[in-house]
């Protein structure tokens, strides 16, 4: 069992670090940004997934330690990639809620000099869940800075369709299970087919997350789907592996 102690220790001596994947834009094939993917690098467990120790760092506040350690790290790499290139950094609700985000974020620009508009900030509905004015001034003061915000895991939670009118996001990530389903299910097409419309109709772009095969991408590009990310391209892999995932896109 890994507890709070095994973790302070953790941050202490540097074990923890963003890994990137590649999201594609559908139409030109090309790679258009990263999303960072935290990873505890455990002298004996080896590599050990966020599911299993980001519930922990919630619980304790650990998380707004490791997820500053990601803003700073994931905009410090960025800003030596092509300046075309993007990428995107997965909020906590608790870090959201941290009245210090703001000025977090401010500083990992700053000191790495990376370009506001090459930052995504992904939030799930959880954020939104109290639709608070706080959260709504915090999102409003993030897009004023130039950073774009995108609703991650989309379809998954309650009342999606409310949250789009509550803010105006730059992109929606329509969750693996829709994309993980398009073989079997006709539904799923059907879904996609809406989300797709949907973004276009709102000018928002749509990632279809988890693609995994050709058939997949076929029919997202048929759909119209903007950007799609998934093992078919590459897994998450370290900051030394970027120059390789944007030079052999497959
Ligand atoms: O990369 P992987 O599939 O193991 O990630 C599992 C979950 O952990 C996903 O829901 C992902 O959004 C989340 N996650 C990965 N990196 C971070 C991070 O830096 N911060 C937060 N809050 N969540 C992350
Ligand atoms: O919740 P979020 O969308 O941030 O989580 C992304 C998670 O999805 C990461 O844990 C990442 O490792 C995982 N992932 C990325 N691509 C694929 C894929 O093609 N298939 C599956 N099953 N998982 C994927
Ligand atoms: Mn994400
Ligand atoms: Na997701």
């Amino acid at each position: 069992r890994l507890l709070e102690m095994d973790m302070r220790a953790a941050l202490q001596r540097d074990e923890f670090q963003p890994y990137y994947q590649p999201i594609r834009d559908v139409a030109s094939d090309r790679v258009v940004a990263f999303e960072a993917l935290l990873r505890w690098n455990h002298p004996q467990r080896g590599l050990i997934s966020p599911l299993n120790f980001i519930p922990l760092a919630e619980e304790t506040g650990l998380i707004i330690q490791l997820g500053e350690l990601v803003l700073q790290s994931a905009c410090a790499d960025a800003a030596t990639w092509p300046d075309d290139i993007g990428v995107a950094v997965n909020l906590s609700p608790v870090q959201f809620k941290n009245p210090n985000l703001i000025a977090s974020v401010t500083e990992a620009l700053e000191k790495s000099g990376l370009a506001a508009r090459r930052l995504e900030l992904e939030i799930t509905e959880s954020v939104l869940l109290q639709n608070s004015e706080a959260t709504l001034t915090t999102l409003h003061d993030l897009r004023a800075m130039g950073v774009r915000i995108s609703l991650d895991d989309f379809g998954t939670g309650y009342s999606s369709l409310s949250y789009l009118r509550s803010f105006p996001f730059d992109k929606i990530k329509i969750d693996r299970s829709f994309v993980s389903e398009l073989a079997t299910r006709e539904d799923s097409v059907a879904i996609i087919r809406a989300v797709t419309g949907l973004g276009r109709s709102l000018g928002i772009v749509t990632t279809a997350e988890g693609v995994e095969n050709d058939a997949q991408l076929e029919l997202l590009r048929r759909e119209g789907c903007t950007q799609a990310q998934g093992y078919l391209f590459s897994m998450p892999r370290p900051a030394s592996d970027v120059a390789l995932m944007l030079e052999r896109p497959r």
